[in-house]
């Protein structure tokens, strides 16, 4: 039956009510949301043309006006069977074993995940990834697996896509049924930047297995191996396949570098495989595995692991990415990474396109055709021409081979040359790259990736910005107020560096502060779930289980998530141009909300300014009737 609350019961509107009235119709106070999703739309939309993107844009490049050509697969025919399907019939260890028989070499394709990571803010929306999905289960049923998910997207998708990352990572498993997905996992981090409870982090494996993830590339910043062995543990009791990486840094190929030589990476292997990983992965997120170092150090795991896949993940920062992949291949590594030609390069992964066609007719031939992974490729590059206001390459003209020297990750050289380019400072990010140097000795050398790479370059840029040398840093540390990331490093909250604490600057800077010692996860209280959820629920009514996982990790950013998808719908059914930079006046366009229900909307016209409320009307034609809606003017 259809309550009345208090804005519609005659009664109570009549006035001549007493409060029992009240203690006896409980529906009064229920709200339900009264516009509709298509309301909800125009309304995103009027926000968009009166006051701006939702997201920060950050270059002057517009989004294209080309929609992307989708290449063409066959007609109502199932996707041909793919290692997805070897996986569930044998299970993580049959698999692996599978992967190692396998003659060719086999690929990952990053293009998902890593590649616009490192190229375009991670800021690809699944409204593009779903369009190219069904082609890539056809044509690339080969491939190892498919990078989709973890790392930057899941924080990116929520916070600047409004959309849910455990809602893309459905959909994209219902297009792509037959190869496997893979995602990044931060170890003890999950997909977050500082560590978590232990029961978040299990959790989190068990709901990404059950949405569909298959394989889990498990790193840790700081290659802690407690923290590596949570994720680990919690992968394999998820039923997932299990990658445990080491961040590489340093070069084995220099018998001058001794903190990270290869008997290094050899003990460290050897903890991994005792920790029951199905598949080794040498994480080399900053593109410093050069050819000669990659056959060592490959060359080396293979003889001491016959058994064991080894996956290599490289980034082509110097350029030399293509020829590293190949040395890993050559000497015996089973899968590398490679993203699709035109979102490969530079900070990115190395050309899909070359490896294979560098490999066709030989031994290692990927199998994979260079025909298909030029149509894949001319989707990307219609694509990406989407996404110009988050394009790196605004700034970025070229590969750097100062990579070998200053060891900055992929996703964060970017980040850090676009900040200083957009201050207006294009010499400061020469300052940055050097002090990126001195506050990694200072730090004490450490593998330099997500969350230790931020602690790294905040040091770096608080030295610049301070105009503090490394010298002054250990003179005068007692008196300088330090990034909060650097402090918590000290303090133990990533758990223990290789080699340990520099002193004397560690007690130096944290003084009288507190100290953990050992895995922060094993004192870190349980999360409660059942209360975040009423918590939430009481704020947006009813929430999904995905939701209270997302609240565990991003509390504020799933509150605003939601907030968001209540205020403005499902924005996630607009495409990437009316998304991001909204429509043009007397624009049309169709928005599917749901399979079969497609609105019709036209931009009429954005009215003046109402000087008394500070509102402009917008005028929309919506499946042919108008509608207008009123926005607060704030621009
Ligand atoms: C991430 O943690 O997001 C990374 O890509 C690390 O390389
Ligand atoms: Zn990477």
């Amino acid at each position: 039956p259809f309550l009345l609350n208090v804005l519609q019961h005659p009664e109570f509107l009549s006035g001549v009510v007493d409060t029992y009235f009240i203690d006896e119709n409980p529906q009064l106070f229920q709200f339900f949301p009264t516009q509709n999703r298509a309301q909800k739309l125009l309304y995103y939309l009027a926000e968009v043309m009166v006051n701006g993107p939702s997201t920060p844009l950050a270059t002057k490049l517009r989004p294209s006006e080309i929609i992307p050509t989708v290449p063409a697969i066959p007609v109502a025919q199932p996707p041909p069977e793919g290692w997805r399907n070897i996986l569930n019939k044998e299970g993580p260890e049959g698999f692996a074993k599978a992967v190692r028989k396998h003659k060719g070499l086999l690929l990952m394709d990053t293009t998902f995940r890593d590649a616009h990571q490192s190229l375009l803010a991670t800021r690809i929306r699944t409204y593009d990834l779903k369009r190219i999905s069904p082609y890539v289960s056809h044509r690339f049923n080969n491939m190892f697996s498919i990078e989709n998910w973890g790392g930057a997207t899941f924080d990116v998708a929520l916070r600047f896509l409004h959309e849910c990352p455990w809602e893309r990572l459905d959909t994209l498993r219902k297009l792509m049924p037959n190869i496997p997905f893979q995602m990044l996992l931060r170890g003890a981090n999950a997909v977050g930047y500082t560590n978590y409870p232990d029961n978040v982090v299990y959790k989190f494996c068990d709901l990404a297995v059950k949405h569909g993830m298959d394989i889990f590339r498990i790193f840790d910043s700081l290659n802690y191996t407690p923290n590596l062995i949570v994720g680990i543990e919690a992968v394999g009791k998820a039923g997932g396949v299990i990658e445990a990486a080491m961040s590489y840094t340093g070069d084995v190929s220099d018998p001058s570098r001794t903190k990270y030589n290869l008997e290094y990476y050899m003990n460290l292997a050897n903890e991994l495989v005792k920790a029951g990983t199905h598949i080794l992965c040498i994480k080399d997120m900053a593109g410093l595995l050069k050819p000669r170092a990659a056959k060592l150090l490959v060359g080396s795991l293979r003889d001491r692991f016959p058994d064991m896949p080894i996956h290599v993940h490289t980034h082509d920062t110097s350029g030399n990415g293509v020829a590293s992949m190949l040395a890993a291949a050559e000497a015996g590594a089973d899968v590398v990474d490679v993203a699709v030609d035109s979102m490969s390069g530079m900070t990115s992964q190395p050309s899909m396109g070359a490896v294979v066609a560098a490999l066709e007719k030989t031994d290692l031939d990927t199998g994979i055709r260079l025909e298909d992974v030029s149509a894949y490729s001319a989707y990307w590059e219609q694509t990406r021409n989407l996404y110009g206001p988050f394009e790196c390459c605004t700034t970025m003209k070229s590969g750097n081979a100062d990579v070998y020297k200053n060891e900055i990750p992929g996703g964060q050289y970017t980040n850090l040359q676009f900040q200083a380019f957009s201050l207006g400072l294009a010499d400061q990010f020469e300052d940055v790259k050097k002090m990126y140097v001195e506050a990694n000795r200072l730090l004490g050398d450490l593998p330099k990736v997500t969350p230790s790479s931020k602690v790294v370059g905040d040091l770096a840029q608080f030295m610049v910005q301070n105009k503090l040398t490394a010298a002054l840093v250990e003179e005068k540390a007692e008196e300088l107020s330090f990034p909060v990331s650097v402090i918590e490093y000290f303090q133990g909250h990533l758990g223990e560096p290789p080699g340990g604490y520099p002193e004397p600057l560690r007690s130096k800077i944290l003084k009288k502060k507190s100290r953990i010692d050992g895995r922060p996860g094993a004192t870190l209280p349980s999360a409660d779930f059942d209360k975040l959820k009423k918590e939430l629920e009481e704020k947006h009514g009813q929430v999904q289980e995905v939701d209270v996982m997302s609240a565990a990790l991003y509390p504020k950013v799933t509150d605003e998530y939601l907030e968001f998808k209540e205020k403005y719908g499902p924005v996630n059914c607009l495409d990437t141009k009316l998304f991001l930079v909204g429509p043009k006046t007397a624009q049309e366009c169709e928005v599917e909300i749901e399979k079969g229900k497609t609105l019709s909307i036209k931009t009429l016209a954005v009215g003046d300014l109402n000087k008394k409320t500070g509102q402009r009307e917008v005028f929309f034609e919506l499946n042919g009737q108008l509608r207008s809606v009123m926005i607060m003017d704030k621009v």
